[in-house]
């Protein structure tokens, strides 16, 4: 009895963020099953990871992944959820938010937030455990059509990456019918320009500090020879 006692606060969070996530999964199949002027998954809930926070390790800790999942990208969705109570925006789905708030002094804070929920929950999805190595063939001859070759690829975006000042992100993109590397600042997103994101690096501090401190090129490197999710890449490219 006791032991369930003082088991009990560990399983309560458990279940919060179960339930977190389930609802989650609801709204996207609810959201699948309607048509495309349906009702909007509003207020936004945090999706879940696409892996166990420590399945990226030994690239990514779960000590990182704890803190970048559980504590920035959830900040990020409640305080947009905030933000919007009682706006146009309350009802609209993420990407009408940040298309509609982009560029816009006066709604810097809700962009912000929605376009940092959007860019995490594509981070994620970025990356997975079995991740590196060449790109399925279809993803590889656009690469090579674009850079030459996928070497080439890769070093364009590792100096994106490296020599984005500050905080933001590197983008594979699709620009027309193009392969691009391109690069963001804080919370920018590459579609508002036109640009079709296929994958992102994210090079906040707080994605790499407790495991490489101040070696962003470390991280980078290591993200793409061990981390890139070239399969992820290629489905948003189809
Ligand atoms: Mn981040």
């Amino acid at each position: 009895m006791n032991k369930e006692d003082t088991g009990n606060s560990p399983i309560v969070f458990g279940r919060r963020d179960f339930l977190i996530a389930a609802a989650g999964t609801v709204a996207a199949l609810a959201m699948g099953g309607c048509s495309k002027t349906s009702q909007a998954s509003s207020p936004h809930a945090l999706p879940p990871l696409p892996y166990a926070e420590n399945a990226l390790e030994p690239v990514l800790t779960a000590h990182t992944i704890g803190y970048h999942y559980g504590k920035h990208h959830r900040a990020y969705v409640d305080n947009l959820n905030k933000l919007i109570e009682g706006t146009e925006y309350a009802d609209l789905p993420l990407e009408k938010i940040i298309a509609g708030a982009a560029g816009k002094m006066e709604k810097a804070a809700i962009f912000n937030n929605a376009a940092q929920v959007w860019n995490h929950t594509f981070y994620w999805k970025s990356m997975t455990p079995k991740g590196g190595g060449e790109p399925p063939d279809a993803l590889k001859q656009k690469i090579q059509a674009s850079f030459g070759s996928v070497d080439a690829c890769k070093k364009e975006l590792a100096g994106a990456a490296v020599s984005q000042f500050g905080s933001g992100w590197a983008w594979l993109v699709l620009d027309q019918n193009t392969l691009k590397v391109a690069k963001t600042a804080n919370a920018e997103v590459p579609f508002t320009s036109g640009m079709k994101p296929l994958l992102t690096i994210d090079v906040w501090e707080h994605a790499y500090y407790l495991d490489y401190q101040n070696r962003r090129a470390d991280y980078v490197n290591a993200f793409l020879d061990k981390l890139i999710n070239w399969e992820f890449a290629m489905q948003n490219a189809g």
